[in-house]
């Protein structure tokens, strides 16, 4: 199996594996050969995740011009990456379900007949597929990952191919990765495959740019092989591909077949003054304040109170024997938004990233350290994300539509392991995972949708996460700040027919209640409405303890709250407001409900409704009959 002699489309390639001898899995081993005979590298690396491997790869990168190290006094252990300007988010409209039925992939997703996908891929009768040869002059990476503790029952193993060194380090620290995979897999054991090229082949005696990749893009999935294929990206999303590829589109699938969840959520732990904790998971679309939320640090008048981070952005979760519902983080480190993070409206945040980090995108001061727009003051001078001079006064001068131009792209992101966070939760690597004592869906809207509701039932909970409503973010290309549905903050990493989805909560809902357990609650926030002036009204980051501190007062039996057309909010006088100065006239500015406005948010469901109709659960339809029928009472 060592040497084989590969036959590819135009030349004989010869190239030894170099498998390990601790890499025993018989699957694993034929893939990657398959795989090298497609790609055509020049080299096989298999990763270790070992810390002289990481450093190796990163002196590699810096080597490359890829990798800017960052000065060791100010930054140890850190890297700055700027990408091709074209690759700076997920690229939702070349992302694909490629399931065997069209309408299992359903009408929120792209979808493409399985083989002919593999033809455009993989090369087909008359075609040169767009991964033969994709790797010439690279070096293949075979980067080993766990999502989740390693061994842990809720957790599966996933193997990247890539040919992007950066994919590599940006790895081992959002995942388990290296050897210690092998040992789970063992002989027979399973895994995702996950191959991942740049899609730039090098001839020989040909520069490299230190950020390739190719303007045509394909982010495919195979739900029913369960195989995750990206061409031409090497930014984040589309191309870390144990994260949305895997963790979420392939293991909602995953989750689907197997009776349990993959969701879009951070998971924290909230402990009370009397040492009584509770475990929330929440969903919020890309670049809403996950990762802020996850860190929350209480603020004043909440001493004694004490948040914790499992997760920040992704969660499996399993049902458990005693119908109670236990969750993971799959993963290991943090890919989260740097700009508007600052010591105020992240202090953990912010210590998480003084060492050990790899920056993206973000700006390059004279004294080699980082900054970005929201950090704090501007410095006096920098390099902007695109390699060119930036100071305050350039900014302003060559700014667009009266706006300074931007030192760090609006979606740069840093890589950091969960393990630099001072808040992160001493059970974050249990592999039994957290008990969940409630959910909560949050989008971003500027009006409409009052700060905290909480469902009065699973299924009018199952209905609001459904029909949440959230403004655009730079998270994905294409125009910001529009409204667009995003069912469950699920809509671009939905593995499945979005319908079926709602399906399966609604059944997983019946299963846990008939078997006596008390189900979770379902409560639904919006940090993000806006005052007359445009300015958000609700303080958000730290202060969001208040409404949690309320949730758990409900979970308690503790507030009475007031019931209205949507379900249950807080009186003014049931949030703790020791330490803020906010009225109840600002309480009613961020939680009334205004009729006309829910009129037309509830057309907005039916559109949704008409988009999903096919298996769209009936009890969604008549939870939108009832709420009609409050509302025109
Ligand atoms: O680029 S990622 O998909 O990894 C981050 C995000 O958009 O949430
Ligand atoms: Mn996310």
């Amino acid at each position: 199996m060592n040497a084989p002699v590969m036959q590819g489309l135009d030349t004989v390639y010869d190239l030894k594996l170099g498998t390990p001898s601790y890499v025993k899995n018989a699957k694993l081993i034929a893939w990657v050969a398959d795989m090298a005979a497609l790609c055509k590298p020049a080299a096989i690396h298999w990763c270790d995740g070992s810390q002289a491997e990481y450093d190796a790869l990163c002196q590699q990168l810096v080597e490359a011009g890829t990798f800017k190290k960052l000065n060791p006094a100010k930054r140890p252990g850190s890297f700055l990456a700027w990408s091709d300007p074209s690759d700076v988010a997920r690229v939702e409209d070349r992302t694909y379900i490629c399931s065997a039925k069209k309408e299992d992939a359903g009408s929120t997703n792209n979808w493409a007949a399985p083989a002919e996908m593999r033809a455009k891929l993989q090369g087909g009768a008359n075609e040169r597929g767009l991964f033969d040869g994709c790797m010439k002059g690279r070096t293949m990476y075979v980067v080993p990952f766990s999502m989740g503790p390693l061994g842990s029952d809720i957790a599966h193993i996933g193997i990247e191919l890539s040919d992007s060194p950066y994919v590599a380090v940006n790895m081992r620290i959002m995942t388990r990765m290296g050897k210690a995979v092998y040992d789970v897999i063992g002989v027979e054991g399973d895994f995702v495959p996950c191959v991942h090229t740049v899609g730039a082949p090098l001839q020989a005696g040909q520069q490299d740019v230190s950020w390739p990749c190719n303007k045509t893009k394909y982010i495919v999935h195979y739900p029913e092989t369960r195989e995750i294929w990206s061409y031409g990206s090497g930014y984040g999303g589309n191309a870390l591909l144990g994260k949305k590829c895997f963790a979420l589109r392939i293991a909602s699938t995953m989750g689907r077949d197997q009776g349990w969840l993959a969701e879009h959520m951070l998971i924290l732990g909230v402990t009370n003054p009397q040492g009584k904790k509770y475990h929330v998971a929440a969903a919020f679309p890309s670049a809403c304040g996950k990762t802020n939320f996850a860190m929350l640090i209480p603020p004043a008048g909440f001493d004694g109170w004490k948040v914790t981070t499992i997760g920040d952005d992704i969660a499996w979760i399993k049902p458990q024997a005693d119908g109670t519902l236990r969750a993971i983080n799959p993963e290991a480190g943090y890919f989260g938004v740097a700009p508007g993070t600052n010591t105020l409206t992240n202090p953990n945040c912010m210590a998480s990233l003084d060492r050990d980090v790899i920056y993206t995108n973000v700006a390059l001061t004279d004294d080699g350290d980082v900054w970005w727009e929201g950090m704090g003051d501007a410095p006096a001078h920098a390099i902007d994300w695109q390699g060119k001079d930036w100071t305050p006064a350039i900014a302003k001068e060559t700014g667009v539509d009266g706006k300074p131009r931007l030192a760090a792209h609006p979606n740069a992101r840093f890589t950091v392991a969960a393990t630099n966070n001072p808040a992160l939760d001493s059970a974050w690597d249990d592999a039994k995972g957290v008990k969940i004592d409630a959910f909560l869906f949050g989008g971003r809207r500027s009006t409409t949708v009052p700060l905290v509701t909480e469902a009065r039932n699973w299924t009018e909970g199952v209905y609001m996460a459904a029909t949440m409503g959230s403004e655009t973010t730079a998270a994905a290309f294409g125009a910001q700040g529009v409204v667009r549905r995003d069912p469950f903050a699920m809509l671009p990493f939905m593995g499945y027919n979005m319908s079926d989805y709602f399906q399966h909560w609604l059944n997983l809902g019946a299963k846990l209640s008939a078997s006596g357990a008390a189900l979770p609650k379902i409560f639904t926030t919006n940090w993000f409405r806006k005052g007359e002036d445009g300015k958000f009204v609700w303080p958000g980051y730290g202060e969001n303890m208040r409404v949690l501190k309320w949730m758990i007062d409900r979970i308690e039996g503790q507030a009475a709250g007031v019931e209205h057309i949507l379900g249950v909010s807080p009186k003014y006088e049931e949030l703790n407001w020791t330490g803020l100065n906010f009225t109840q006239e600002q309480f009613t500015n961020v939680t009334s409900i205004d009729k006309a406005a829910w009129v037309a948010e509830l057309k907005l469901h039916e559109e949704l409704f008409t988009q999903l109709a096919y298996h769209l659960p009936a009890e969604l339809t008549a939870t939108k009959a009832t709420l009609e029928q409050r509302l025109a009472a």
